[in-house]
């Protein structure tokens, strides 16, 4: 590798990508590590779901696929440690949850311990779990967004690392408000994943620290208009 300065090339950051659905937050990351923007390597993205649209857009980039569906396994616990397996096969430094639709078990996370990232669609502690928009939206909520966290036990409820308002319209459906949340989402988790590559972002002593000193609340992205 060659870099401009003459100074030591920067190391890519080998990354694995969960998703089970259209993989918009994945092929964000994926182009961005394309065009040298993002100093990360896909390693594989990984689907629940054999349909899962982002398997042919990875395969697209040259990124190796791969299912692993839970009908094949007897309970959670032994998915998810065929999961761990399958990943470690790709040596991760990062997981990155990307429209991953199924609650990890502690054994999984113990395995990627501090290293699993998610992208959920609220401005957390509001909203965790399903439907976020819905409920944002069947709270007359005037600020909506979204979140990226790093991954515990507590489902969407570990350390948050940086968040994107986004103002609700008069007029918004679930799609709307959701199209207009994903172009931040795919802003924001670009952003955090460049920070852990950089070894500016940690998870220690159950908090984010950016930049050697721990996040008292999450960075902010500010709605615009
Ligand atoms: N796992 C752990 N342990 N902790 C988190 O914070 C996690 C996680 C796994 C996924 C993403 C999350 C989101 O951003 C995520 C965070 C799935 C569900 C869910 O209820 C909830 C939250 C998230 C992902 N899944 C159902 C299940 O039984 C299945 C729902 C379905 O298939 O449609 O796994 O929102
Ligand atoms: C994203 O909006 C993400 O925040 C959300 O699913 C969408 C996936 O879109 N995640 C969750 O709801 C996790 N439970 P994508 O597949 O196009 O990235």
């Amino acid at each position: 590798m060659t870099s401009i300065d003459g100074g030591a090339p920067l190391e890519k950051l080998p990354i694995v990508i969960l998703i089970s659905g259209r993989g918009s937050n994945m092929l964000a990351i994926a182009e961005r590590a394309a065009s040298g923007a993002l100093p990360v390597e896909v390693r594989a993205v990984i689907s629940d779901k054999a349909e899962a649209a982002g398997l042919a857009s990875a395969a697209a980039l040259n990124i190796p696929t791969r299912s692993l569906s839970p009908r094949e396994f007897a309970d959670r616990a032994s998915y998810d440690q065929a999961l761990a397996a399958l990943l470690e096969s790709f040596q991760p430094q990062l997981v990155v949850l990307a429209g991953f639709m199924r609650i990890l078990s502690p054994g999984f996370i113990a395995t990627f311990a501090d290293r699993i990232l998610n992208i959920h669609p609220s401005l957390l502690p509001l909203y965790r779990g399903l439907h976020t928009h819905r409920r944002a939206l069947e709270a007359r909520d005037s600020l909506h967004g979204c979140s990226v966290h790093f991954v515990t036990e507590e489902l969407d409820g570990g350390p948050l690392v940086i968040q994107a308002q986004v103002k609700v319209r008069p007029d918004d459906s679930e799609s709307s408000l959701s199209a207009r949340v994903q172009q931040q989402e795919h802003s924001i988790y670009s952003q955090a994943i460049d920070w852990f590559a950089r070894g500016r972002l940690q998870l220690r002593e159950q908090r984010a620290w950016l930049d050697d000193r721990p996040l008292e609340a999450p960075v902010i992205h500010a709605a615009s208009d």
